[in-house]
């Protein structure tokens, strides 16, 4: 009998050990501070996190972009030194070629057609590739458009022409600026202010919350509605730690992303719709683009080079294109 229960016991100690043992703190990168809808969506995933897996994974946020830049971070996720990440595809591109499907400009209809386009058959290709590249997607993430903005309105692609415009890190977005005639300059998110600031770049291209969130609208004059991307953005996780974990903490984790992501894409519609009203208010002058025909009819070239240059992209672009 006694024999008995001290096994029980030690069973029952070695659980404890086991759990004190497999408790993991996770670190999570997101580029934004206070105030942008995905910084409140990250901090909500990670208390998700902690009640779906009681605990055994805790998330450590890190906002404001302080473990590094983007691809930084994505290369630090690809490793696993950090395991988490609200990533954009756009810096994803370079690393994944199934992922740039959403680089290219005007792809998508509008925001809902993007995310019909990533849970059917293309989205699905796109999360296997970036998978096999070390970057989990767990769940898609709302991003809204890009539009162009500058000290002057743009109404037609000749208005980019001689403009120095700062892109994310992808040769399609330089390919996208110079078929306009204007001058591409890749740089790092934390860098734009003061690029724009000083004049180092003449203008930029975001969606509204990320306009007003990191002052841009404070040393810019237009915002020009040309909605030329629609690229949506993931929590990502390093493949190989997410592969380590138990069936019943995927699908925690999963689970957690997955509401987290529905959560991020209420908080969009609102505070994107806000982000413009209060740009407007502080005297940024926003322009409706009457006609996008030119804009798109510029971008013929772009799309012929990248895929003459990349063939077997022509499948996912006709499965994004055929997707009603
Ligand atoms: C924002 C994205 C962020 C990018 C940033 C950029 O949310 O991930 O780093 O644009 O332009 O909208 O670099």
């Amino acid at each position: 009998m006694f024999k008995k229960r001290s096994l029980v016991l030690i069973g029952a100690l070695m659980c404890l050990s086991f759990n004190a043992y497999s408790a993991e703190t996770w670190r999570a990168w997101n580029i934004h501070n206070e105030g942008h809808p995905n910084t409140a969506a990250m901090d909500k995933f990670a208390e998700l996190v902690s009640t779906a897996t009681k605990d055994e994974i805790k998330l450590e946020v890190f906002h404001g972009g302080v473990l590094g830049n983007q691809p930084d971070a994505l290369e630090q996720v690809r490793i696993g030194a950090i395991e988490i990440g609200n990533f954009n595809l756009g810096p994803i591109g370079p690393m994944v070629k199934e992922a740039n499907l959403v680089s290219l400009p005007f792809i998508f209809k509008s925001v809902p057609h993007m995310f019909r386009v990533l849970e059917g058959e293309a989205g699905d290709i796109m999360a296997k590739a970036m998978a096999e590249a070390g970057v989990l997607p767990l769940a898609w993430v709302d991003a809204g458009a890009r539009s162009f903005y500058s000290q002057k309105p743009i109404n037609t692609p000749a208005d980019v022409e001689g403009l120095k415009i700062r892109v994310m890190n992808n040769d399609l977005y330089t390919s996208m600026i110079s078929a306009m005639g204007g001058n591409p300059s890749p740089m790092a998110f934390a860098e734009v202010q003061q690029a724009l600031k000083t004049g180092v770049v003449d203008g930029a291209e975001n969606n509204f919350p990320s306009f007003k969130n990191v002052g841009h609208y404070e040393v810019t004059t237009h915002y020009s509605l040309s909605e030329h991307l629609i690229i949506p953005e993931c929590i990502c996780v390093n493949t190989a730690k997410f592969e380590a974990l138990s069936p019943e903490l995927q699908e925690a984790l999963r689970g957690a992303a997955e509401e987290a992501a529905l959560y991020q894409r209420e908080l969009w519609a609102v505070q994107s719709d806000e982000a413009r009203k209060e740009v407007e208010a502080a005297g940024i002058e926003v322009n409706e683009i009457a006609d996008k025909g030119p804009f798109q009819a510029a971008m013929e070239s772009v799309y012929e080079e990248y895929l003459a240059a990349n063939p077997d992209m022509a499948k996912l672009v006709e499965m994004a294109k055929s997707t009603e």
